[in-house]
């Protein structure tokens, strides 16, 4: 997601975490509320004088299968060497850890946490798990009548990514962040939403079968959620592209992508909640 995507995330897990999760998130991001920290990891992959080049591949999964005829994961084949968005969600969450025997100085601490949300984020953006033309940066298309920006030509990846959601916050929200997050907010607990969140967050609750381990937890949640976005590129994001790639996406293509969008940055700001709920609890 864009800066705006991740942020409404971040706001969503912000209002939905319980207190004492709050209270430990913002002592290890330094006062920063979660909103405000979803961006780190995409301000920091691409500022050329710091040290994060490395985790640019983290944001994503490239599944190889064969939107928009077949959809399916296999980790083997699509993450190999765990240095994917699957993988270090599956990290991250347990360099979080403060239980056990392992507990890392504050400030891995601290990125641990930066990155999680960050990637508990990215991993609902259906091209995020997509290998077909590099999640979409080479499907080029058109939206709202242009076919370039000032940061060259208009790619698939980018419309999922900030237009659909900034198109949605200008029309539908008079441009009030906080407005689209307390609709989504409300949509999640008493919304059309509030049925499908037990479901989204289930493999969180049930129990590991190496139950010591919440990394094991952790992979298995990624792993589901990498699956349930991977679905959405045979569903939705190629078989409307695929018709008329020269149709302007910022009409029928935009209104049907809007439940969706919706929902997986809800999906993101749930998750998020309640895995911290989870990982935070014994933290002090
Ligand atoms: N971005 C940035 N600098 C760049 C390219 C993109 O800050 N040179 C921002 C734009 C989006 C976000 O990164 O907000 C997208 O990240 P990704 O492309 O990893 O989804
Ligand atoms: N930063 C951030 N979120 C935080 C703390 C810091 O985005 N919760 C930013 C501020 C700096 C950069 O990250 O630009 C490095 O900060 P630090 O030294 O705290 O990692
Ligand atoms: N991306 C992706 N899948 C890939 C490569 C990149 O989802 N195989 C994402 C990461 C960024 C965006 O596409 O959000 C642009 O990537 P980059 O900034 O690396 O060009
Ligand atoms: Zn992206
Ligand atoms: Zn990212």
């Amino acid at each position: 997601w864009g800066s705006i995507g991740h942020q409404l995330t971040g706001y969503i897990a912000d209002h939905l975490a319980n207190k004492h999760t709050i209270q430990v998130s913002t002592a290890l991001l330094n006062g920063w509320n979660m909103s405000r920290t979803t961006t780190w990891a995409d301000d920091v992959k691409y500022n050329k004088s710091l040290p994060y080049g490395w985790s640019g591949p983290l944001h994503y999964i490239d599944i190889e299968d064969n939107p928009p005829h077949e959809c399916g994961l296999n980790l083997t084949r699509d993450c190999p060497d765990g240095n994917c968005i699957v993988g270090a969600i599956a990290n991250y969450t347990n360099r979080l850890d403060c239980s056990g025997k392992q507990h890392l100085p504050v400030n891995d601490r601290s990125d641990a946490l930066k990155f999680l949300i960050h990637f508990i984020g990215d991993i609902t953006q259906p091209l995020h798990a997509c290998n077909r033309q590099i999640g979409g940066n080479t499907a080029f298309a058109i939206f709202d009548g242009a076919n370039t920006t000032q940061y060259g030509k208009v790619q698939l990846h980018a419309i999922w990514d900030t237009y659909i959601i900034e198109k949605r916050l200008k029309n539908d929200f008079n441009d009030s962040f906080t407005a689209y997050g307390d609709f989504l907010v409300h949509q999640i607990l008493k919304g059309a939403y509030a049925h499908h969140v037990p479901l989204w967050n289930s493999c969180l609750r049930k129990k590991s079968n190496h139950s010591k381990h919440d990394n094991h937890r952790a992979l298995r949640c990624a792993i589901m959620w990498a699956k349930d976005s991977d679905k959405l590129d045979c569903s939705v994001v190629w078989p409307a592209y695929d018709v008329d790639p020269k149709a302007d996406l910022g009409l029928d293509y935009y209104k049907n992508a809007i439940p969706v969008v919706d929902m997986q940055l809800a999906k993101a700001g749930a998750r998020m909640a309640a895995l911290l709920d989870k990982e935070l609890k014994k933290c002090h």
